[in-house]
């Protein structure tokens, strides 16, 4: 249905240069042109064009009806070329800008803006560095993309996890696609693949120059938190530069009974600058960056972070052509990283590095195959090298010297993966996608050594080095997704996939069974120590999911949508109690049966469940000229995981839910949050976990905008209540027994929440 003529070409690409600004969305139907403008508002939710194809009846594009925007429809001879972008599935859910503006008076933790999302919830680490959750599964089966970039963990604790890299002020788009994405979305994640964009070009309309930005400051009393960000642009119709960026230091929190809350204390920034050129029908992207981190303490590890830092650059393509759309992107991103003890809650000496890096490419080429059809294809490479080593505490023989504990010495691990993908518009009501994806990852890594060569390093380190270290996995994944749409109101979608995940380096290659050793190896937060396993084979979930949606014709007074979803994990990676190696201080007959204290575990493939379901609505309750426009907001999040040998996962969020009512008169506007989190009773039976108590807290907002003004005051955990974090892991610092060595760690203490904390956050437009 393309124009193949030169004159239908050259009006094609005309017509896309202007596509490809942000906030244009394209609707495509049959010999139908409409081009879309989402207001400012909304264009950062809209990075990328959004291109619908329809069948005989042209629909409005459900993101930009959302806007409820004015519209103007341009009518074209010729038909628009074909823009990337997969059918967005129903189940996934996008946080706008604006939503992590918001989110940004309370934290400066990208990762916890996942708990907006149904289904989300965070793993607790170090201020600025929890991992993320979705349905169940957390840390690496989160695949997180930064501008494409992809980033793996440069520390055995996993202390800089991919959203530590940027602010929470920095993104202007956080898309979750939960596990049945289409395979277009990305390979080697089970759980779910969370895409942020940052800092989106931004382009003058006309002649001349533009320049926008904007810089804030806030501040959280509870823990004496303070920070700035900034973004600013310079641009005309065809460059953009644009810089984003912040910066912020905490104390350690107090919790609502008004203890101090040890090493939970950070400091962050983070910095980016993208250069962006735009020419008919194709938009570049340069962005360089960087992380400094000079210390972040945590609660749930034995060690601190005393040092992280990045620096990284990142190249884009996006081109629309008569046949379709390429997108290009390659990405290099170094990590060097330090992890000592923050003085006075803990303290020692013990240093511990990691350098890593990461670099890869992603191609991405759609194609207009018919007026119903497209076809995308892609491919995209991905390499991670590791090295992580610990000096000597003593330059004499002893426990910690004379020698370098290698810990990781040289590991890789390459991915290569490949994908077809067929979405097919079969009329207005029914749409289907189907894709099948292969990766082949390959691992690596060099010979080991302990401290020293006595039995306790030695015996380990020799059975490692004896054996091969190289393993290739060849993974096939697949995605098929049925949409019906009956009419204005409802939508329902039925999702299937098979997704892989491959090891990652420190599963398979951790390999000190000496209790030390294990104990710094973990990003569990649950005080136990790991060990890791030469044999492990990827993890494969089977995943079905249902999305039933219901809202008014015109999505803006009330919407509903509920997913239930199944997914059995065959080979799971969880963790068994170390089998009784003689020598080793930790993988003891003692160890196997242990139910109240910390444990030592190695990495092992079970077959798994998971069931659950998420639910969100909106309603509008009042709306009017006086009282101004009132929303009730809501969601719910239920999951249930289980080994099939009964072992319950460890750190699945209990059931949680979040209600709101918002409220906009004029330039203001409100926010009341009540948030209600179910106890933690299903633990995990292996890695002896906490359960938790159930717990309510409400979260206040208020914010008034002035032309280039605005003051935004909160008010979190209103009546200050003291309660437990169900992802938090075991407190490692606050609670002490006497023991041999003087003090040790106490188990069985959770990590209390925050309390009260009054914030205001200062934004100054330009
Ligand atoms: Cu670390």
């Amino acid at each position: 249905m393309l124009s193949s003529s030169p004159a239908g070409t050259r009006r094609a690409l005309l017509t896309t240069s202007a596509i490809l600004s942000p906030g244009f969305a394209v609707l495509l139907s049959s010999g139908l042109l409409a081009v879309t403008t989402v207001p400012a508002a909304a264009q950062n939710a809209v990075s990328m064009p959004t291109i619908v194809v329809e069948g005989a009846k042209p629909k409005p594009n459900r993101q930009a009806q959302r806007s409820a925007a004015p519209r103007r429809a341009v009518v074209a001879p010729e038909p628009a070329p074909i823009s990337e972008g997969p059918v967005v599935p129903a189940d996934t859910t996008t946080i706008s800008a604006a939503t992590a503006t918001s989110r940004s008076l309370s934290t400066s933790d990208s990762a916890s803006l996942i708990a907006d999302i149904p289904g989300g919830a965070a793993w607790g680490a170090g201020g600025v560095s929890s991992l993320p959750a979705i349905n169940g599964v957390g840390a690496d089966r989160v695949q997180v993309a930064i501008n494409s970039m992809l980033i793996s963990p440069a520390c055995p604790n996993e202390m800089n996890p991919p959203l530590s890299f940027v602010n929470p002020t920095m993104i202007a788009n956080m898309r979750a696609y939960l596990g049945v994405a289409p395979v277009s979305v990305g390979g080697d994640y089970i759980g779910a693949k969370v895409d942020v964009t940052t800092a989106p070009p931004l382009f003058a309309k006309g002649p001349g120059w533009l320049t926008t930005g904007q810089v804030s400051g806030f501040f959280r009393s509870n823990g004496n938190g303070y920070g700035v960000d900034a973004i600013a642009t310079v641009a005309n119709a065809d460059t953009s530069v644009t810089y984003t960026g912040g910066w912020a230091k905490a104390s350690d929190y107090k919790a609502g009974d008004g203890t101090r809350i040890k090493s939970t204390l950070y400091e962050i920034q983070n910095h980016a600058l993208s250069i962006s050129k735009q020419t008919f029908g194709n938009l570049f992207t340069v962005q360089v960056g960087g992380q400094f981190i000079p210390y972040q303490g945590y609660v749930n590890q034995y060690m601190d972070m005393v040092y992280n830092q990045s620096a990284f650059i990142n190249g884009r393509y996006e081109g629309v052509f008569d046949w379709g759309q390429f997108e290009a992107s390659a990405f290099y991103h170094q990590v060097q990283h330090t992890m000592g003890f923050i003085a006075p809650d803990k303290t020692g000496s013990m240093p511990m590095d990691t350098k890593a890096s990461d670099i890869g490419y992603k191609l991405k080429a759609s194609f207009a195959v018919s007026g119903h059809d497209l076809l995308r294809v892609g491919n995209e490479f991905y390499h991670n090298q590791l090295d992580d080593w610990w000096d000597p505490v003593t330059k004499t023989a002893g426990m910690m010297g004379p020698n370098t504990f290698v810990n990781i010495n040289n590991g890789h691990r390459s991915r290569l993966g490949t994908f077809v993908e067929w979405e097919r518009h079969w009329d207005r009501e029914w749409t289907t996608l189907v894709g099948l994806r292969n990766d082949v990852v390959w691992s690596d890594t060099g010979d080991v050594q302990g401290y020293n060569a006595m039995a306790m390093y030695g015996t380990d380190a020799a059975l490692f080095n004896a054996r091969d270290h190289a393993k290739t996995d060849v993974n096939f994944d697949g995605s098929a997704l049925l949409r019906y749409e009956p009419g204005l109101t409802s939508q329902f979608e039925l999702g299937l996939a098979r997704k892989t995940r491959s090891p990652n380096l420190y599963e398979r290659y951790a390999w000190s069974s000496a209790a030390m050793a294990m104990k710094m190896i973990g990003w569990f937060g649950d005080g136990n120590g790991y060990l890791g396993n030469l044999d492990l084979v990827p993890e494969k979930a089977h995943t079905a999911s249902f999305t039933a949606a219901w809202h008014d014709p015109a999505q803006k007074f009330w919407e509903v949508r509920v997913t239930p979803y199944y997914s059995y994990v065959q080979d799971y990676i969880d963790v068994d109690r170390c089998a009784v190696r003689g020598g080793s201080s930790a993988c003891t007959a003692a160890n196997l049966t242990k139910t109240n204290n910390f444990v030592f575990l190695q990495f092992a493939n079970h077959d798994a469940y998971l069931y659950g379901v998420n639910l969100d609505g909106k309603l509008q309750v009042w709306d009017g000229p006086v009282y101004g426009r009132g929303v009730l907001r809501g969601q719910l999040g239920y999951v249930r995981g289980e080994r099939t040998d009964g072992v319950n996962l460890y750190h699945v969020m209990p059931i949680n839910a979040k209600l709101a009512l918002d409220h906009t008169l004029g330039n203001w506007n409100n926010s009341i949050e009540l948030q209600l989190v179910g106890a933690k009773d299903d633990v995990s039976q292996v890695h002896n976990e906490l359960t938790t108590p159930a717990y309510a807290l409400v979260n206040l907002r208020t914010g008034y905008q002035w032309d280039a003004v605005r003051l935004d005051l909160g008010v979190d955990n209103l009546f200050n209540t003291n309660y437990y974090l169900p992802l938090g892991g075991a407190d490692l610092v606050d609670y002490k027994v006497v023991s041999m060595m003087g003090s040790s760690t106490a188990y069985g203490y959770n990590v209390a929440g925050p309390g009260r904390s009054l914030n205001a956050r200062l934004t100054v437009k330009f």
